[in-house]
């Protein structure tokens, strides 16, 4: 089933340089494309809408300072089971508990700064694409 999901490398990963490293790996996925690329820094309002989800938990305010401490890369990824394939390359949010292989298994220790974003569901990657990619939607 060809799906798309948005995805963001996040700012610790553009500050370490690990931006080339983490699209090789989705590049090299067998039939899956990226569809949108952009370099950006993220105001409020985007992030606001982006992580809605997790306001008023504890982790929200430092969670959108974090993500609007320096650019992003916003993508558009499309192909086989493109959503949950994401997931399983990024790994669990916790980058500790995820295995070595992973994107966050293999470069984060800090639960906020775990590099990399993927939409969790086909509903959530349509209104995530709205958001960053409105021409796309
Ligand atoms: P994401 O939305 O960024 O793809 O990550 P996720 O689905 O794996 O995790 P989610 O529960 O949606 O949390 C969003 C992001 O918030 C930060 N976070 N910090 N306890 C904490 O300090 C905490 N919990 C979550 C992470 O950056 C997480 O990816
Ligand atoms: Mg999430």
């Amino acid at each position: 089933m060809s799906q798309r999901t948005l995805v963001l490398l996040k700012p610790d990963a553009v500050r370490r340089g690990l931006t080339g490293e983490i699209i090789s790996r989705i590049e090299r996925k067998a039939g899956w494309q990226i569809t949108a690329l952009e370099l950006r820094t993220l105001d409020q309002d985007t992030l606001e809408q982006h992580y809605g989800e997790h306001k008023g938990k504890p982790f929200y305010e430092p969670l959108v300072e974090f993500m609007a401490s320096g650019p992003v890369v916003a993508m558009i990824v499309e192909g086989e089971r493109v959503i949950e394939g994401l997931r399983a390359l990024a790994g669990p949010t916790d980058p500790i508990a995820a295995a070595p292989g992973s994107i966050r298994g293999d470069y984060g220790v800090i639960v906020r700064e775990n590099l990399i974003h993927a939409s969790d569901s086909e509903e959530s990657a349509e209104r995530e694409v709205k958001i960053f990619f409105p021409g796309r939607a």
